[in-house]
């Protein structure tokens, strides 16, 4: 390692790679290059019940995107190829890459299945040589595993992972300090971490559309509007976070698992057999991370697509399966009342902590 400098700027690499699944595929099937390819449930000749899990930059040149039913992305290209996910694969190839990506800093973490961020303000002296090196990692990523990922370097986490999706795929962009602010003025808030469709739909409501606009807003507007989010996007939209690269941050804030069913219906006990089967899967996971709840959220989404989520935040931390089954099933009960069939049932459990007594922050 390098000597320390002299700056007070911190240089973070924000890591993400390209298409992961997908990238994945065509990297153990070279004939699929060049051609659309969709990861997700079987289309089944546009009648495929479920979602795109994600799907290469030639598949996204016809409108399909993550999350969007299979169905859709049949109407859009019927001829795109389509593959059920390998997720074996999947988990092992990020874990060879992880492994490139630690050793170019200790100061590491990874977030989720295909993002890192890489703290390197101790061993480059400026962004010129932080560049140099963001050049090194893609090209070992490359020549090792065969696919390509996009880097964002900031000052800090919150620019760095903006930057990291400003240029997909196979980008690179900098933003020094002195750039932050015209760097993100244009840019749409959602780009903001944590900032989803409800949060855009109400900024767009009182005339916010871009993060300039959201920091030129007024501090004590928002804090009124969304509480204490409310300050923290203010902050975000000047580019301002302080939060440290390290493991100890956690690397996820929630786990959920959700599925479509086969057929739509409004059949209680099938839904709430799926409903137990649903918080098992999450409770395994949840205990095999070693990890405290204490937010559960059902999802239910209807034959017409409408979408309703229902949380509740209990008073405790808790690991036990009845209380999630048992929160999940009050919850489910209120969005079960109507007279819709259901397509899709999900639960989720965040504000994570870890059993030894560790919080789990973003
Ligand atoms: P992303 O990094 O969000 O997407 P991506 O890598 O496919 O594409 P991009 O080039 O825009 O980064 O997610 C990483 C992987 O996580 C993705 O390949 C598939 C999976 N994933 C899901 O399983 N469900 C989801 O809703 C999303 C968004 C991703
Ligand atoms: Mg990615």
């Amino acid at each position: 390692m390098k000597g320390s400098c002299n700056r007070n700027t911190r240089i973070i690499l924000h890591i993400d790679m390209d298409h992961f699944f997908s990238a994945c595929e065509e990297r153990e099937h070279p004939e699929l290059k060049g051609n659309p390819v969709v990861v997700g449930a079987e289309p089944k000749q546009g009648r495929g019940r479920g979602v795109v899990k994600t799907c290469n930059y030639e598949a996204r040149e016809f409108g399909i995107q993550s999350g969007m039913p299979i169905s859709t992305a049949w109407r859009l290209c019927p001829n795109a190829i389509y593959v059920r996910g390998n997720y074996r694969l999947y988990k092992k190839v990020s874990e060879r890459i992880m492994a490139i990506l630690k050793k170019y800093s200790e100061r590491f973490q990874r977030w989720g299945l295909d993002e890192a961020f890489l703290d390197v303000s101790l061993m480059t002296k400026d962004f010129e040589e932080a560049t140099k090196l963001a050049e090194s990692i893609k090209h070992e990523i490359l020549w090792n595993e065969g696919i390509t990922c996009s880097i964002g370097i900031g000052p800090n986490k919150l620019i760095a992972k903006i930057a990291s999706g400003h240029e997909k795929p196979d980008g690179m962009t900098v933003v020094r300090e002195d750039d932050v602010e015209r760097f993100l003025a244009p840019l749409p808030v959602q780009r903001i971490v944590g900032i989803g469709e409800k949060t855009t739909a109400k900024l767009h409501g009182m005339g916010i559309k871009t993060i300039g606009d959201l920091a030129a807003f007024s501090a004590s507007i928002l804090a009124q509007k969304f509480g204490a989010m409310g300050m923290r996007y203010h902050q975000y939209a000047l580019g301002l976070s302080e939060s440290d690269v390290g493991e100890r941050r956690g690397i996820r804030k929630s786990i959920g698992h959700e599925c479509t069913f086969a057929v739509d219906t409004d059949a209680r006990d099938v839904v709430s057999r799926r409903l137990v089967d649903i918080c098992c899967k999450v409770y395994q996971r949840a205990t095999e991370k070693n990890l405290l709840f204490k937010t559960v959220t059902v999802k239910v989404r209807y034959k017409n697509f409408h979408t309703f989520t229902h949380s509740r935040t209990l008073s405790f931390f808790t690991n036990s399966s009845q209380n999630l089954r048992k929160t999940a099933e009050e919850l489910a009960q209120d969005a079960l009342s109507g007279k819709e069939k259901v397509r899709l049932l999900g639960v989720r459990v965040s504000n994570l902590k870890l059993a030894k007594g560790q919080r789990i922050l973003i």
